[in-house]
């Protein structure tokens, strides 16, 4: 196979020009790349459970989870380790192959550390991949996480540079910069991506694009999710995204990083089969299973089985997860993604 060269300079103009492509061009090159690096009836399938729910001070336009909004989300606790353990086995007698454990905080203090990696070692010890995703990491503790067993850290940019101060105050894109290199030099694995449908425009979903490729290493995963309108929220009534918009969305993202696994992520329950079926053309190759995101509704369980067999799609095993992310090196050759592979070719 051709050697693919990742870029990591990526202009707005290119980016933006990929997004004006006529729609099946788009598609016809976005799932050209994704058959070169991936196989297209694979679908990575991760469950999401919220160990620590609501009451964050941050102040994020589109989050639930923020004390400040009226959403009707309780506050809760960090959950015990035998309830995660309880959900986590739930997730993986139900299918899915990771596990991604999510808290409304602003970041973890240092004394939440040893109770997330209990959390974190516990869940791995069931045979699932883990994912967490804290907010903002201060020293030490991506090391500790890895050291736990953690696989994936999630951390988004949620959006381009430029509309990020319209959506969030509390923090700088800058400090989410500093969490990302963090999980990268502890040798995790970076999931990263955004949310689309906030009333950014075109462009700024190209921005939010062409900063996910041109950081230093593609994110193994990048989640690109359709904002949920929370009643509430500050986005609580934001004009819905013409679906079409959100499926150049994937498959620009697709085009940019080609390695890297592309995630529907959230929106999928307001969002047609059909244009699911789209994003998976269009180079999606992962989901959030289970009937919860967070504090949201996702997909039933029996609907996202009845869709993988009307689309002839099966879950990914971890091990094909890894082969197929660097299907493209040389036995024994690190794939430069930081993620400390060796090849499954
Ligand atoms: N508190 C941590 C943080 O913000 O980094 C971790 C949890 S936070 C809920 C994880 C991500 O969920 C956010 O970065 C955002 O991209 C996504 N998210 C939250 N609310 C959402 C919504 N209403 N619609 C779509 N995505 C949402
Ligand atoms: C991501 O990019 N999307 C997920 C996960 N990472 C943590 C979260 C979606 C949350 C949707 C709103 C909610 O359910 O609270
Ligand atoms: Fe808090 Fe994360 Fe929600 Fe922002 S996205 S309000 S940091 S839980």
């Amino acid at each position: 196979m051709a050697e693919t060269v990742l870029r990591h300079d990526w202009s707005r103009a290119e980016v933006s020009a990929l997004f004006a492509l006529p729609f099946n061009e788009l598609l016809h090159r976005a799932h050209t790349v994704h058959r070169e690096h991936h196989d297209p009836n694979a679908v990575q399938v991760s469950t999401l459970l919220s160990i620590k729910t609501g009451g964050c001070p941050e102040d994020c336009a589109y989050c639930p989870q923020a004390a400040r909004y009226d959403t009707g989300v309780a506050a809760q606790k960090l959950m015990d380790v035998d309830d995660v353990l309880e959900r986590a086995r739930a997730a993986r007698a139900a299918g899915a192959s990771r596990f991604c454990m999510g808290a409304a905080w602003r970041g973890p203090k240092d004394r939440d550390i040893p109770k997330v990696a209990a959390i974190v070692r516990a869940v791995k010890d069931l045979g699932l991949e883990t994912c967490a995703t804290l907010g903002l990491l201060g020293d030490g503790h991506a090391q500790q996480l890895k050291d736990a067993g953690l696989d994936y850290y999630n951390h988004n940019i949620d959006t381009a540079p430029e509309f990020y101060g319209e959506i969030i105050h509390t923090r700088e894109y800058q400090d989410r910069l500093v969490t990302l290199e963090q999980v990268r030099d502890a040798g995790l694995k970076t999931c990263c991506g955004g949310i689309v449908g906030m009333g950014e425009t075109r462009e700024q979903r190209a921005g939010l694009l062409q900063a996910l490729a041109n950081l230093p290493e593609h994110p193994q995963s990048v989640p690109i999710n359709q904002l949920v309108p929370v009643p509430g929220t500050p986005l609580g009534d934001a004009e819905p995204l013409d679906p079409f918009e959100f499926v150049r969305a994937i498959a620009v993202a697709r085009i940019l990083m080609p390695l890297s696994i592309v995630r529907l992520s959230a929106g999928r329950q307001q969002m047609d089969d059909a244009v699911q079926a789209l994003c998976f053309f269009a180079g999606a190759g992962s989901i959030f299973y289970g009937e919860k995101l967070l504090t949201t509704g996702n997909p039933d369980v029996e609907a996202d089985r009845a869709l993988f067999r009307r689309l002839d799609l099966h879950p990914m095993d971890v091990v094909e997860s890894a082969g197929t992310v660097h299907a493209d090196i040389g036995e024994g050759e690190s794939c430069g993604q930081g993620c400390g592979c060796s090849a499954a070719a």
